[in-house]
């Protein structure tokens, strides 16, 4: 490995810890296992996890994906993804006569639980989150008349409350660290008897990633992030890296997208992976810049992870009894192809 770093001084920080987490790692087992147990097609409803590769692979499986709930025919089974649902989307599938698997992240889950538990004890709930994403509309969905989204700092002034002493603020699982907590400051300033949510709700894996990628942004003039455009928790690497003073930071799905002038007087290139990237698609990049000079790879390792989740209760036990009829309906046989 780099005979060449002697002479140019070329070198990789490769972060630890990168790509999936946990719940991604078990969303997407769940859509596997589901087409090996019942057969094609499985409907999952939104993309598992907001990755490009991964909804391509799946979809060669068999998963067809869809984003609203009336789009599945009926009986068959649907998939929610890792990011969570409203409680009205179960309605819908039962309206549908649907069979669901939920593969809801459980991290997901537990604010989910805060809000329902907040808004039963009457609080006005500040879900700090980005509009429009399908995280924030499955929290908001579960007490919609207590919770307000705030999107950033910028949106504390227009927020008004009933009760300025019993209010409490929850969050997306995969937002910045530190933007968060300068809206958890701005939210404060204005409603001095805000609560904060009884253990963090940005997640263990989100914090990691950023953790390390901050550490390697003061070192690497150029960060490469291994994600897709939708994936929030990918995009705020990107930032993050530059925050902490890297020159320039990039999204890339592929290795093919990036930019040999993005190596220009480039010393130190730093790379990472969003909680949502197969490790497939690190080490394309990382071969990609071996072949440009930069082979000497080092890992910036910020945090040990060893957490695994059990795979959703519909995969675990014998077969519910819809799905059961479903497969009857199939004519019987479990594995489809
Ligand atoms: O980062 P976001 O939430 O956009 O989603 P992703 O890229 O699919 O990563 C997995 C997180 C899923 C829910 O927390
Ligand atoms: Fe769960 Fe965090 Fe992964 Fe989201 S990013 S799926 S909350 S572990």
């Amino acid at each position: 490995m780099g005979s060449m770093t002697a002479s140019t001084g070329r070198r990789v920080l490769l972060a630890a810890p990168r790509g999936y987490c946990a719940g991604v790692d078990r969303a997407v087992i769940a859509v596997e296992k589901a087409l090996e147990q019942y057969g094609a097609p499985i409907y999952v409803r939104h993309e598992i996890v907001h990755n490009k590769y991964v909804v391509q692979t799946l979809e060669k499986k068999g998963a067809i994906f869809v984003e609203r709930t009336e789009e599945v025919p009926e009986g068959n089974i649907v998939m929610f993804s890792a990011h969570g649902v409203a409680p009205v989307v179960h309605e819908e599938a039962a309206r549908g006569r649907l069979a669901t698997i939920d593969a809801t992240c459980p991290l997901v889950t537990k604010v989910h639980k805060e809000a329902v538990r907040y808004a039963n004890d009457d609080y006005d709930i500040l879900l700090i989150g980005h509009e429009g994403h399908e995280e924030v509309i499955g929290t908001s969905g579960e007490a919609p008349e207590h919770i307000q989204l705030v999107d950033g700092p910028e949106d504390v002034a227009k927020i008004e409350v009933r009760d300025p002493e019993k209010v409490v603020w929850l969050s997306q699982t995969t937002l910045s660290v530190d933007e968060t907590m300068e809206t958890v400051d701005a939210l404060k300033t204005k409603f001095p008897g805000l609560i904060s949510p009884p253990s963090d709700d940005i997640c263990y894996a989100t914090q990691n990633r950023q953790l390390a990628v901050k550490q390697m942004g003061a070192e690497a003039e150029l960060v490469i992030v291994v994600g897709s455009r939708n994936s929030s928790n990918s995009k705020r690497l990107v930032e993050v890296a530059k925050l902490a003073g890297s020159r320039a930071a990039y999204l890339v799905d592929f290795a093919a997208e990036i930019d040999e002038s993005w190596l220009d007087g480039v010393t130190t290139v730093g790379v990472t992976s969003g909680a949502s990237v197969p490790e497939v698609l690190v080490e394309e990049v990382l071969e990609w810049l071996s072949v440009r000079g930069y082979g000497d790879v080092e890992l910036v390792k910020a945090a040990e992870e060893s957490i695994i989740f059990s795979l959703p209760k519909e995969l675990r036990r014998d077969l519910r009894d819809e799905a059961a009829a479903l497969m009857a309906a199939r004519g019987g046989s479990g594995a489809g192809e």
